[in-house]
């Protein structure tokens, strides 16, 4: 009995740890463009985040990252090291806006957020919406 006490703790303090990347209120979300809009090119993305600071890659401070815009894939696991391809497009410069051009037909977009060596802050620090463009 003793022991199983002792393994649940264990595992509730691995949980907390595994959690320490991002604050369990942070969050980031898609300004523009609306989840399930018709768009036309170039599409005008703007990136919000909530509880985390901004900041330019190569910054290690606790708190702060960068947006990625993922396209046609999905969040990046935690702690993995975000791509660097065509569809994998980061924005080490602390950037909130962009513009992208897509071809004709449906999308989805993902924003991550990501520490600044680019490791993912896992899928509860990213948003994935669907796009229609003309
Ligand atoms: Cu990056």
């Amino acid at each position: 009995m003793d022991k199983n006490k002792w393994i649940t703790s264990a595992v509730f303090a691995g949980l907390l740890a595994a959690s320490a990347g991002a604050r369990a209120d942070s969050r980031v979300f898609f300004v523009a463009p609306k989840d399930g809009v018709t768009v036309s090119n170039p599409v005008h993305v703007v990136f919000g985040v909530d509880g985390m600071t901004v900041a330019p890659a190569g910054t290690m401070t606790e708190g702060t990252g960068h947006h990625h815009l993922i396209i046609d894939g999905g969040p990046v696991p935690k702690g993995t090291v975000v791509p660097t391809d065509e569809t994998h497009i980061h924005y080490g410069n602390g950037q909130t806006e962009t513009d992208v051009s897509l071809p004709p037909g449906d999308h989805t977009l993902t924003m991550q957020f990501s520490d600044g060596a680019h490791r993912s802050y896992g899928p509860e620090m990213s948003q994935t919406i669907t796009v229609h463009v003309k």
